[in-house]
């Protein structure tokens, strides 16, 4: 069959907006306070709705995820060494080093690209102070054996749960585990305030200080306690974020059966490996839909496919590539781990588009493409 282009470009992801007049009301009583920004009164409302959604105190909002993990280890006072995944978003790497602390990379577990807890347990030095995890497209990390590491050897246990916003593990919300975690509010997100952070922690004491570090450390008009800095949300990201949040069940819903879809269709192509179905006791998020390709068994190789996808306007990501550890600011440091299973996914996945408003008809496509590719891989004229 012929494949014809996409019209309009389809992506990785879009995001979901609330409908325009609701936005417009809430709008509205923006330009009626006039207050901008610095704590007003819908962050303080859309701070406590996340409490609410959490279950807890321990949290604080930030402008986005990146300054909040730097944040976070600051106001930890975490130093030395942290062991953590080259496989994951750059800004997990560069909190650690906008903080002068050393990252130790070591590599991921095969099924769901989350650190492996034996890796990390060899790579422990006098100067490891803490592990830094990432539930990476959303996946929880090996919650027990991680904490099981971090108290036996007395180091801080943080998460990037940048992806997870919604995910549970027996009910509980994924950010209850470990000493912290950072969630990312960027518009790219299942879970979104246009930008925007948080952090949730288990030690209540911390809160004084994030929201100090935060707010360039003024603890009055006159006072500044600590050298800190600007990070703090507005006015119009807590109102996208209060919004989007009534509609998260939806969108979990709508996501999952797109997920369902390609896992449907794609589940018995040669050459495509999905990721294995996750334990009942953890209620996704369906952020992302990551996809490995095997070059050997497809007959092409994945970045012949994300260019041939692009061809037809289907603009997948190959989150993430490359490793951190090869990005030239950080191949000075020296790597003891070979990372066998982060450099294979970093070779082999191909993170598919989904989104709530994703059309399941462009997903039958999306596949069929995928299926013309591989048909084309295999004939004789193009392996020559
Ligand atoms: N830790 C982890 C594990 C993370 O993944 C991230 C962020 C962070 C920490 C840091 O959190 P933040 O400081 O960002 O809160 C995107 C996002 O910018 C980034 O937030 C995200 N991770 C990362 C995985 O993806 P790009 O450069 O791939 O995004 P971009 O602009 O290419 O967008 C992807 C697609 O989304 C576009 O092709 C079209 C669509 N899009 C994007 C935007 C921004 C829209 O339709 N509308 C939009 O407004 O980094």
């Amino acid at each position: 069959m012929m494949m014809k282009p996409f019209e309009t470009p389809i992506y990785v992801t879009r995001p979901f907006l609330p409908p325009l007049e609701e936005f417009c009301r809430g709008l509205a009583q923006i330009w009626q306070s006039r207050w901008l920004t610095n704590d007003g009164p819908i962050i303080r409302r859309f701070a406590s709705e996340l409490c609410h959604y959490f279950e807890t105190d321990n949290l604080c909002l930030f402008n986005n995820g990146t300054l909040a993990l730097q944040i976070a280890l600051q106001g930890m006072q975490i130093s030395g060494e942290v062991i953590t995944t080259p496989f994951t978003f750059v800004a997990t790497t560069h909190a650690l080093y906008w903080n002068k602390i050393r990252p130790v990379f070591v590599d991921i577990e095969s099924d769901y690209y989350t650190l492996d807890p034996e890796k990390v347990e060899a790579a422990i030095t006098p100067w490891t102070t803490a592990i830094l995890a990432v539930h990476v497209y959303g996946h929880p990390c090996k919650l027990k054996a991680l904490a099981d590491i971090a108290r036996r050897h007395n180091l801080k246990l943080s998460y990037d749960a940048a992806h997870a916003f919604g995910v549970k593990v027996g009910g509980t919300p994924i950010g209850h585990f470990g000493d912290l975690s950072m969630f990312s509010f960027h518009a790219t997100k299942l879970f979104h305030s246009i930008e925007g952070g948080m952090l949730i922690f288990k030690e209540s004491g911390l809160k004084g200080v994030f929201d100090y570090l935060k707010n360039f450390g003024f603890k009055n008009e006159v006072e500044v306690v600590m050298p800190g800095t600007n990070a703090k949300m507005n006015e119009m990201q807590a109102l996208m974020g209060s919004q989007v949040l009534h509609y998260l069940e939806d969108l979990i819903q709508k996501r999952s059966r797109i997920a369902a879809l390609y896992r449907q269709r794609l589940q018995q192509v040669p050459g495509i490996h999905l990721v294995p179905t996750l334990s009942p006791d953890i209620r996704y998020n369906f952020g992302h839909m990551p996809i490995e390709i095997d070059e050997g068994a497809f007959g092409m190789s994945r970045d012949a496919v994300y260019d041939g996808l692009k061809q037809w306007n289907v603009h997948t990501r190959r989150y993430f590539y490359p490793l951190i550890c090869d990005y030239p600011c950080y191949r000075s440091l020296s790597v003891k781990d070979p990372l066998i299973v982060a450099r294979r996914a970093a070779d082999r996945i191909l993170t598919l588009p989904i989104y709530d408003s994703l059309d399941p008809s462009d997903v039958e496509i999306i596949c069929e493409m995928m299926i013309s590719l591989q048909r084309r891989g295999m004939s004789p004229s193009h392996r020559s």
